[in-house]
């Protein structure tokens, strides 16, 4: 049966590649992001592809009623949002704390943590008068292990771990599931983002080993929708298998 499934961040790495295997299985889709011509693109694309319904929703997941007016303003036929594929997030910058750059700090607070928090205020109401629903939080193994430099990042996905757990007990009465898919190194623009387009810098993040694929975290998402009512995968660790821990990466 075809589902209505809201991805943020799907202008690029694990929110594209959940966006396409998602459209592959004949699901509906709302893309978000603020690249407003890759969005839509991407929207035409699936839709012409997958013969598909694709609403493309161009906001800063960080302004609070910038997304309460994109959800506010969904027509009837878009509101009834099954999945909520919460992805949208980036690091910025990697040093040590008391040279920590407080614009950088702001903005990954801001994204990975109170934009998570926006979605999902207006979009679960909406699932709690259905009695269903399903919330996949994309977490990371920076959420499980604080790493040298990696502070705030690390925080803020320590708290997407604590508010997975937040969300499941909370909407436990009304039927909603509550995931959490924690990637360990994927090679997405995530390290040209951390080191504001630097790519050099970002390309040797994946140097010498074979890092996970968005691909690779997709199909686990898409996985995660596909099980009986009665079963629900809370947590997913997803490493490469040549990354034992946040930092012991084996590089040839
Ligand atoms: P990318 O940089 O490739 O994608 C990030 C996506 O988030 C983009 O589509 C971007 O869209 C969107 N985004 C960022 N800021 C905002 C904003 N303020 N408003 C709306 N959309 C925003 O990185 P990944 O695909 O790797 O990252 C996706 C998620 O996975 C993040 O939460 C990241 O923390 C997490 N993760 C990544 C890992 C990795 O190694 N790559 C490992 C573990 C977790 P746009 O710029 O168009 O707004
Ligand atoms: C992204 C993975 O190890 O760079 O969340 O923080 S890591």
């Amino acid at each position: 049966m075809s589902k209505t499934v809201l991805i943020t961040g799907a202008t690029s790495g694990i929110g594209k590649a959940c966006a396409h295997i998602f459209a592959r299985n004949h699901h509906n889709l709302i893309l978000c992001g603020r690249r407003s011509p890759l969005l839509h693109q991407l929207s035409d694309e699936l839709e012409k592809k997958h013969k598909i319904k694709v609403l493309a929703l161009d906001f800063d997941i960080r302004k609070r009623f910038e997304v309460e007016k994109s959800i506010n303003m969904l027509k009837d036929e878009w509101r009834n949002i099954d999945i909520l594929v919460n992805n949208a997030g980036l690091a910025a910058g990697l040093g040590p704390i008391h040279e920590g750059e407080i614009d950088d700090w702001e903005k990954m607070i801001d994204s990975n943590l109170k934009g998570l928090l926006y979605i999902t205020r207006f979009v679960s109401p909406m699932m709690v008068e259905r009695n269903q629903g399903h919330i996949i939080n994309i977490g990371s193994v920076a959420g499980r292990e604080t790493y040298l430099n990696g502070n705030v990042y690390c925080a803020t996905k320590y708290a997407v771990d604590s508010l997975t757990k937040a969300m499941r007990i909370d909407l436990l009465p009304y039927n909603i599931k509550v995931s959490q898919i924690a990637p360990g190194a994927v090679e997405t623009e995530f390290s040209l983002v951390r080191f504001k387009g630097d790519a050099e810098k970002a390309a040797n993040v994946y140097k010498g080993f074979h890092p996970l694929q968005a691909e690779d975290i997709a199909d686990a998402v898409y996985y995660t929708t596909t099980l009986p009512p009665h079963v629900n995968i809370n947590d997913l660790l997803i490493m490469p298998t040549a990354q034992a821990s946040a930092t012991n990466i084996m590089r040839k």
